[in-house]
């Protein structure tokens, strides 16, 4: 795949020698190496590419020393240097590869300089897959079975590495080795190791403080400071979710029956079946005060619904009757109830809110909504409260993704709360949100809100789609409140509602019939 002519070999990039007289020049350029290395090094101190000082790192640990690779950007002559000298260290003894792949965002720009020089093809991989069209995880042409070679600049834990490594897999690529050029030595390669994936690097942490010692750019203070430091901090893969828990199956073109097999909850199964069984995808949202409207309406489109949202708290004449009457409806008709509770404290306060007060949520609610805002911590209140109850079938839906106009969820957010579900999918059941990209594995349930029998929008922000738009952007259950409770013929909107979310589901599925 390779040329056979060194282009790389930046001393003598002009003669273009074979590889036989390469190896022979190895040893005579192997000083002129570790000179261009120490005044790469030197450079990097110059820019602020590395500091030294206290810094909080991406896991949350203080460092004395940070590196910002992002600043060669702005020094073409260093990005040239450095990716050459990456290159040129590691280009001789690597395992077979069609393809290289820089890990976004730094390492970008360094992959693409190797690409060109060396006349290997590059992908790249997304790191927000598109909202709309395929969930295409990395651009470029490749064929199921080639093999790639990973790049990286900075490693730490290796967490961005194994992101970058399991989207490659689940295209159907082969990757056995990463290259970086700089190891701060905290348990990166073991990291990745245990993934399966080696890992090289032009320069690690101690061998830049030595150069820079050596060059009187730092005292031995610093040096020591961050020895130490190293020997201390040992960093732990955080929040990585490997490849066996991303299905290659796509939701899209799955069955409910197929996917409840794929879920780890015991409630999202149950809904998958009930979705399967009853043919409906309809979610019913009843945003009424008065606990006897409630019922009544339940019992009236109880057989046409998978699930019933409500909103416990604007009830005004809440009472246990009213628990009592609602949960053997929902066992009559046999369909869910989902609290809309949309829980947003630290996990303490939220177990508490889950499980007790006058509503004693947990006691009755299926399902409820959660904002992941606060982290991993409100998933384990959430947990804890079920595991003093010994509930097992319980889950959560996380909301990722407002239907309200000039919502906040920024990319990076969604980003991360959809990490987040996956990380707990014993427990999240599915994710609200209003495009299929966002709901990566089979197991999980998208719940979209914001549908109406045609497009519009309220005078309060809320913004409205079709059935069958919802269900083409990935909606699996669809919730419609006034677009039902405001009907003039409410049974008849209903199966209205029902039908045509129903088709648009087996129109997804079956596309061609
Ligand atoms: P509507 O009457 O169909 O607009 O009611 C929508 C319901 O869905 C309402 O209970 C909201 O609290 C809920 N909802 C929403 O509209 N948009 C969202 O993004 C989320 C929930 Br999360």
């Amino acid at each position: 795949m390779l040329s056979k002519l060194c282009k790389l070999c930046a001393p003598v990039q002009l003669l273009r020698l074979p590889y036989y007289l390469h190896s022979k020049l190895q040893s005579i350029t192997m000083d002129s190496f570790n000179q261009r290395l120490k005044s790469l090094i030197v450079k990097l101190h110059e820019i602020n590419a590395l500091k030294f000082g206290n810094f909080k790192m991406k896991v949350g640990i203080n460092s004395p020393v940070y590196f910002d690779l992002r600043v060669i950007v702005s020094y073409p002559k260093v990005m040239g240097s450095l990716s050459r000298l990456l290159w040129e260290f590691s280009n001789s003894s690597l395992d077979p590869f069609d393809h290289i792949c820089g890990v976004p965002y730094t390492a970008l720009p360094i992959a693409s300089i190797i690409s060109v020089e060396a006349d290997v093809p590059m992908l790249i991989r997304r790191k927000e897959t598109k909202d709309y069209g395929t969930r295409k995880l990395i651009e470029g042409k490749f064929e199921e079975g080639d093999r790639c070679l990973i790049i990286e600049d900075v490693v730490t834990s290796g967490s961005s590495i194994l992101e970058t490594f399991r989207d490659l897999k689940t295209e159907g690529l082969s990757v056995t080795e990463a290259i970086v050029v700089v190891d701060r030595e905290q348990g990166g390669i073991q990291n990745l190791a245990s993934h399966g994936l080696k890992m090289r690097s032009l320069c690690t942490l101690t061998q830049i403080m030595n150069t820079l010692l050596e060059k009187g750019k730092v005292d031995q203070n610093t040096v020591d400071q961050v020895k130490n430091y190293i020997s201390l901090t040992q960093i732990p893969l955080k929040d990585y979710v490997p490849l066996k828990e991303v299905s290659k199956r796509n939701r899209l073109s799955m069955s409910f029956m197929d996917r409840a097999q794929e879920t780890k909850s015991l409630v999202a199964a149950k809904l998958f079946r009930i979705m399967a069984e009853k043919r409906t995808n309809l979610c019913l949202s009843m945003d009424t005060t008065n606990s006897m409207e409630l019922l009544e309406l339940a019992s009236k489109v109880g057989a046409h619904i998978c699930l019933l949202k409500i909103h416990i708290d604007i009830i005004k004449d809440f009472s246990k009757d009213f628990i009592t009457n609602l949960v053997a409806l929902a066992k009559e008709y046999n369909f869910l109830i989902l609290e809309d509770r949309k829980f947003a404290d630290i996990g303490h306060v939220v177990k508490l809110q889950y499980s007790q007060g006058v509503h004693e949520i947990s006691s009755w609610a299926d399902l409820v909504t959660v904002h992941p805002i606060p982290g991993p911590g409100i998933i384990s209140g959430l947990k804890a409260a079920l595991e003093e109850l010994s509930q097992q079938d319980r889950g959560c839906f996380i909301v990722v993704e407002m239907s309200s106009q000039g919502n906040l969820n920024s990319a990076d957010y969604k980003t991360a709360a959809v990490k987040l579900a996956m990380t707990h999918s014993d427990f999240v059941v599915g994710i609200v949100c209003q495009s299929s990209s966002l709901v990566p594995d089979p197991g999980l349930i998208q719940l979209t809100p914001g549908v109406k029998l045609d497009k519009g929008s309220d005078t309060l922000g809320q913004q409205y789609n079709s059935p069958e738009h919802v269900v083409l952007n990935g909606a699996d259950v669809a919730v419609v409140g006034r677009g039902i409770t405001e009907a003039q013929d409410i049974i008849g909107t209903v199966k209205e509602f029902q039908t045509r979310l129903w088709e648009a589901y087996e129109k997804r599925i079956s596309p061609n019939e």
